[in-house]
C-alpha cells in the first residue's frame, strides 16, 4: 500500500488517503487500495471507522483528471464503476464510518464523504461536485446519494452549477454534522468513533442496517424490517449485559461484540 494508511486505536480505526503531490486525488491505484483496505478491516475489533485525507488542505480533490483526460467511453464507464463499487462497499461496511474532512472535498472527494454515514468537516473545508465544468456527469454516487443527503433542489443546483460550498454552507445544508477548528477535527473524530465503539456493537451495526434498508422501502416495510433488526439484538450477550447493568444500577462492563 502506498497512498493509503491505514492504523487502528483500540476498536475503532483511521484509514488516511495519502497523495500529497495530487490533494489526495483518486487514481485507479487509490481506489483499489482503497478497497483492499476495507476488505482487511477486522470486524470482530474493530467497530468504527474514520476516513480522512492526509495533509491541511485537502481531504480528496476528486477523481485523478489526468489519468481520466483520455479515457474513451467503455474506459469512463469502467472507471465510473470500479469507483463506484469501492464506494458501495464502503457504504456498506456493518460498521458506522465517519468522514473527517480536512479541506477540499470535490467531485469523487465530496463523494468519498457523501458514501459515509456521518461527515464532520474543518472550517477550511469545501464541497462541490464540480464535474460538469470538466464534461463528465458525478460518476462514484454524487447524482444520488447528494440528494439523499441534502433534498434534491439544492442537489441539483450544487450539481448544475459545479459551484463550490464552504463548511458553514454545508453545515446549514446539514451535509455536515458539525464543524471544527482544523487542529480540532481528528480529536472531534476520534471522540465520536470512541462513543459509538463503548455501544453494544451488534445493536449499533443493526441501527446502521435498519435506517439504511428501511430508506429503500416504504414506511411499513421499513418499521417491518426494524422489528427484525430490533428482535435480532436479544439474547446477544451485550443486550444481556446491557440490561441486566441498569437493572442493578451498575454501569455496563465492556461489551464484547457478542
Ligand atoms: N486530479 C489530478 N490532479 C489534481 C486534482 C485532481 N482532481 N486536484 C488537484 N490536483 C493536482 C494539481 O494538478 C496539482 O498538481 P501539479 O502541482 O503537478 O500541477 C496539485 O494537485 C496541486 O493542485 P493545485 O496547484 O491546483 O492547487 P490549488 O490550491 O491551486 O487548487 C483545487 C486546489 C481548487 C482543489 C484545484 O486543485 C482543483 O480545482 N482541483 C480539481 C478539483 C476537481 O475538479 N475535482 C473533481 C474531479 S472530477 C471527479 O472527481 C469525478 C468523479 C467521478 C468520476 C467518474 C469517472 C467516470
Amino acid at each position: 500500500m502506498s497512498f493509503v494508511r491505514y492504523e487502528e486505536k483500540g476498536h475503532y480505526a483511521i484509514m488516511t488517503i495519502d497523495r500529497p503531490e495530487a490533494l489526495n486525488a483518486l487514481n485507479s491505484q487509490v481506489i483499489c487500495e482503497i478497497g483492499e483496505a476495507i476488505e482487511a478491516i477486522d470486524l470482530e475489533n474493530i467497530r468504527c471507522l474514520i476516513v480522512t485525507g492526509a495533509g491541511h488542505k485537502s481531504f480528496v480533490a476528486g477523481a485523478d483528471i489526468a489519468e481520466m483526460a483520455h479515457l474513451t467511453k467503455k474506459g469512463g464507464e469502467r472507471f465510473g464503476a470500479e469507483g463506484s463499487a469501492v464506494f458501495r462497499k464502503l457504504a456498506r461496511m456493518p460498521i458506522p464510518v465517519i468522514a473527517a474532512v480536512n479541506g477540499f472535498a470535490l467531485g469523487g472527494g465530496c463523494e468519498l464523504a457523501l458514501a459515509c454515514d456521518i461527515r464532520i468537516a474543518s472550517e477550511n473545508a469545501r464541497f462541490g461536485q464540480p464535474e460538469v465544468g470538466l464534461g463528465i456527469t458525478p460518476g462514484f454516487g454524487g447524482t444520488q446519494r447528494l440528494a439523499r443527503i441534502i433534498g434534491t433542489g439544492k442537489a441539483k443546483e450544487m450539481l448544475f452549477t459545479g459551484s463550490i460550498i464552504d463548511a458553514k454552507e454545508a453545515y446549514r445544508l446539514l451535509l455536515v454534522n458539525d464543524v471544527y477548528p482544523a487542529e480540532e477535527l481528528m480529536a472531534a473524530a476520534e471522540k465520536l468513533a470512541q462513543t459509538i465503539a463503548n455501544n453494544a456493537p451488534i445493536a449499533v451495526q443493526n441501527t446502521k442496517r435498519a435506517v439504511n434498508e428501511g430508506k429503500q422501502v416504504d414506511i411499513d416495510s421499513a418499521l417491518t424490517i426494524e422489528a427484525r433488526y430490533f428482535g435480532d439484538c436479544f439474547e446477544t450477550a451485550d443486550q444481556i449485559e446491557g440490561m441486566a447493568a441498569f437493572l442493578e444500577h451498575r454501569k455496563h462492563g465492556a461489551f464484547e461484540n457478542k
